[in-house]
């Protein structure tokens, strides 16, 4: 297991549509693995495969993480159905965006489809958290991140944040 870097806006990687996994295989477990050191390492609840830099439609995450237990979840080629009409809005936060967070509205209920560590496939009902991180993570595997879901002006100004951010941290590893 190993912890990989997560990338962050502007870079382009997070712009590309994932593509399906034809099979669960080791090499497809180490990835999960990996992604979940990562997320772990970045104190993170979720983490689509694109922001190690890899596209392929992988999600792992852990709800609980943070009240000292872990309980990973792995989805892979992930399909979501059946979203509800009720929208739960959440002020949500995204690795690939860091120290930005804003409200995001989206379905409270949502089934999702999908195959298990295993290989297995399952089905589940996501509610609340779980049913925002999911379409979060989603979102990643078409190239979307939350701030796409906010105003320009607040997209700019997020992506201007990192930016600093990534530029202060440069100048501090060259000292
Ligand atoms: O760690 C994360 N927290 C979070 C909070 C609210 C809504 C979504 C998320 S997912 C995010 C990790 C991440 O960037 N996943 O892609
Ligand atoms: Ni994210």
């Amino acid at each position: 297991m190993a912890v990989r870097e997560i990338l962050t806006v502007p870079n382009p990687i997070l712009k590309e549509v994932s593509k399906p996994v034809d099979k669960v295989d080791e090499e497809l477990r180490s990835l999960m693995d990996d992604m979940l050191d990562s997320m772990y390492a970045a104190d993170g609840i979720g983490l689509a495969a694109i922001q190690v830099g890899v596209p392929k439609r992988v999600i792992v995450m852990d709800l609980d993480w943070g009240r000292g237990e872990r309980n990973p979840r792995y989805f892979v080629n992930p399909v979501l159905s059946d979203p509800s009409d009720n929208k739960l809005p959440y002020e949500e936060g995204c690795l690939s965006v860091p120290t930005y967070y804003d409200e995001v509205e989206r379905p409270d209920r949502v089934r999702i489809d999908y195959l298990d560590y295993d290989g297995k496939p399952k089905t589940e009902i996501a509610e609340g958290m779980f049913a925002v991180c999911i379409q979060h993570e989603m979102d990643h595997l078409e190239g979307v991140l939350f701030i796409d879901h906010l105003s320009r002006l607040k997209r700019q100004r997020a992506v201007q944040k990192v930016k600093k951010l990534a530029r202060l941290r440069d100048q501090d590893d060259a000292a």
